[in-house]
């Protein structure tokens, strides 16, 4: 009983990844997942939630998250583009991050057609080994949308993908990249990172 105590405190603290044996652990070091939350959205409620979300800054495609906490909505494109994402209006946005830094996002999927899910690596998409991210989220209901929410933090300067590993999703597009600066980068260099 004491154990269990322990491991449910350990998840609800979002340090699950102390029970991942050290193996495991080494090829994966390049982002961590957290706080992971299924949720239903009432197709009413996407203009409110989107409304709600602060404006990120912006640089030609890129998005900048320059806050040591950040957060965004993610949505799948729209009509017959819909194997693409959307965050705040940009289609496939370059994600631009501090090292450390944590992302809260919340990927709906608004496709009526299609499951759609979002991975992160470093990894040549669709191969999933090694990345993290939301499940597939089933096609969108007559007046609800499939969506998920989590924290995704990543320790490591790099470049990094985000993409769609359902079918050839990521082959026909939906794919775009997150660059990760070292901890100290400054506002101008988060700016000029493409
Ligand atoms: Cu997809």
């Amino acid at each position: 009983m004491k154990k269990l105590n322990h491991i449910s405190h350990c998840v609800a603290a979002g340090c699950f990844l102390a029970l991942v044996p050290l193996a495991a652990r080494a090829q994966h070091a390049a982002c961590a997942v957290s706080g992971i939350q299924r949720r239903v959205i009432r197709k009413t409620e996407l203009s409110s939630l989107e409304a709600a979300q602060s404006k990120p800054m912006t640089s030609g495609n890129a998005i900048v998250l320059a806050h040591p906490t950040n957060s965004i909505l993610v949505t799948t494109g729209t009509g017959d583009d819909n194997e693409s994402y959307r965050i705040d209006g940009i289609r496939n946005p370059t994600i631009v991050i501090h090292a450390g830094a944590s992302v809260k996002i919340l990927f709906v999927n608004i496709d009526g057609d299609l499951p759609h899910d979002l991975r992160v690596g470093d990894v040549k998409p669709p191969d999933t080994a090694g990345t993290y991210g939301s499940v597939r989220l089933e096609r969108a209901r007559d007046d609800s949308y499939s969506a998920e929410e989590f924290q995704l933090q990543m320790p490591m300067p790099g470049s990094y993908n985000y993409f769609c590993s359902v079918g050839s999703h990521a082959k026909n597009g939906m794919v775009g990249r997150i660059v990760v600066l070292k901890p100290n980068a400054s506002m101008s260099e988060m700016l000029r990172a493409k």
